[in-house]
């Protein structure tokens, strides 16, 4: 068997798909910006085509799960939304096909009814999205992509005509759709954990932990004071991210790194699912409806303990994170150990707060792209790497893993910050605000660069566990000296 790697090149593992040289000078922001969405769309198709060409015909329509689509209608939903945003709104063209709208509008039918919509077949929707691509790329290659260019495009697509100018404003709706169609790639990533059958994907196993993750300290200290949370000057950052404000902290405690399966079955031996004490009032109801005794796809042998993993049963690794956890689970297990979630202001300022300069970084280690020593993401492996990983990725305060391996559960409902403003529309994230959904943080190895970074914002609801979702746990810290 010849290992490959499961999906597309990353493009954080080796070199940047280099598309074909613009004849501006390199001088020129726009060339540049243009090289950085063009290489990031065709990063997203690659993907995309390995994890849909891997199945036959029936592997694609089929429902492998009641919360998830048939993969051919996410398939047929990145073109179509990318149909709406480059080629109508950005471009200015008219549409290509306004009969699939409705189709492939996520909020007119629920996942579960997907399946029987009169759907695109699997090679009309590959056809569908390689034409609407084709016509983006020359929409990219000819939009004025700065804030002030004046535009004579007239959108057209629904769901809201938003201004060209701040649309195209350095590149943004191109990055947009790029991490539009990388989020629907981690999500039929999640497609293929659920399928039943024999595995169709492979990649590399992480790296060992380093030497010193054995001596690491359990918690670090994150001193109080302000931070800038969010940002109003990260070009591609979504409406949800938005603007930049300050948020004073006390001085808390979080994890080095996040809770690891071995950490976790402590819980679940010590009778954790068993008793009420720990669990909220919902999520201890939540356990006896659902009969929780175990995260998601652990399987019990005996006295030991099992996993599947994309098609595979294997011996669960004591020192990877936890993952396929539920909100409710984390907050347990939170309980359970002396301590709580972290909040997500909490999350972020761990993640961003350089208290030697005072500045919010991009990520934790810097300002830098991530590549593959700062963190387990793009799908390069298809597993969390062993806790302790990636000290290059390591945030000022010293935690480590903050982006990658696993999505990281918070305490924080989501809402707007102060003074958002939905952009460009408000089904992206408005629509969800003061729900019951619980914002996570950090990515995990199946999301891509391109949708991660320490103020990306991640929700979903607090039973869901086909997510790939961990957590580490926090205190609150010792008071300042003064
Ligand atoms: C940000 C992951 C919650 O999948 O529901 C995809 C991303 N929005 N298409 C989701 C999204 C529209 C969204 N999450
Ligand atoms: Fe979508």
């Amino acid at each position: 068997m010849t290992p490959h790697p499961a999906t597309a090149p990353a493009a954080d593992s080796g070199p940047t798909p280099e598309p074909a040289a613009e004849p501006a000078p390199a001088t020129d922001p726009a060339a540049a910006v243009r090289r950085r969405a063009r290489a990031a769309l065709e990063t997203a198709r690659l993907r995309t085509l390995a994890l849909t060409d891997c199945l036959d015909d029936d592997g694609l329509t089929a429902q492998h799960s009641p919360l998830m689509s048939p993969l051919v209608w996410d398939l047929a939903h990145i073109g179509n939304q990318e149909e709406i945003w480059l080629v109508r709104a950005a471009g200015g063209r008219p549409p290509l096909r306004p009969d699939l709208d409705p189709l492939y509008d996520a909020f007119q039918h629920p996942r579960a009814e997907r399946p029987a919509l009169p759907l695109l077949s699997p090679d009309q929707a590959r056809a569908y999205a390689a034409e609407v691509r084709d016509q983006s790329l020359n929409v990219l290659a000819e939009a004025p992509l700065t804030s002030t260019a004046a535009t004579t495009a007239t959108p057209t697509g629904p769901p809201t005509d938003p201004l060209p100018g701040p649309l195209l404003d350095r590149g943004f709706v191109f990055g947009m759709l790029a991490q539009h169609e990388q989020q629907h790639d981690e999500t039929m990533l999640a497609t293929h954990q659920l399928r039943q059958g024999p595995p169709v994907l492979e990649a590399p196993a992480p790296p060992p932990a380093p030497a010193d993750a054995a001596l690491l300290p359990p918690e670090v200290l994150v001193p109080g004071g302000p931070f800038e949370m969010g940002t109003s000057t990260d070009p591609w950052a979504l409406d949800n991210e938005r603007p930049a404000h300050r948020v004073d902290l006390p001085a808390f405690r979080l994890d080095t790194t996040p809770v690891s399966n071995r950490a976790y079955l402590d819980f679940v031996q010590d009778g954790g699912y068993a008793d009420p004490r720990w669990w909220s009032p919902q999520g201890w109801a939540h356990r006896q409806r659902e009969r929780l005794e175990a995260p998601l796809f652990w399987l019990r042998d005996g006295d030991r303990w099992l996993r599947r993993r994309f098609g595979r049963t294997e011996p669960l690794p004591a020192d990877q994170p936890v993952v396929h956890v539920c909100w409710y689970e984390a907050d347990a297990y939170a309980r359970w150990a002396g301590r709580r979630l972290p909040t997500e202001a909490e999350w972020e300022k761990a993640a961003r707060h350089d208290p030697a300069t005072g500045r919010a970084l991009r990520h934790p280690w810097g300002d830098q792209d991530p590549d593959p020593a700062h963190a387990n993401l793009g799908q390069r492996h298809l597993e969390p790497a062993p806790v302790g990983s990636y000290p290059d990725g390591a945030a000022p305060c010293g935690a480590r893993q903050l982006l990658g391996d696993v999505w990281e559960w918070t305490s924080t409902g989501f809402t707007g910050y102060p003074g958002f403003t939905a952009f460009p529309y408000r089904e992206y994230s408005e629509v969800f605000f003061g729900g019951d959904y619980k914002v996570l943080r950090g990515g995990s190895f199946g999301t891509d660069p391109v949708a991660c970074r320490s103020t990306f914002r991640n929700w979903d609801l607090p039973v869901r566990r086909q997510i790939f979702a961990g957590f580490r746990t926090a205190a609150d810290g010792p008071p300042e000296r003064s």
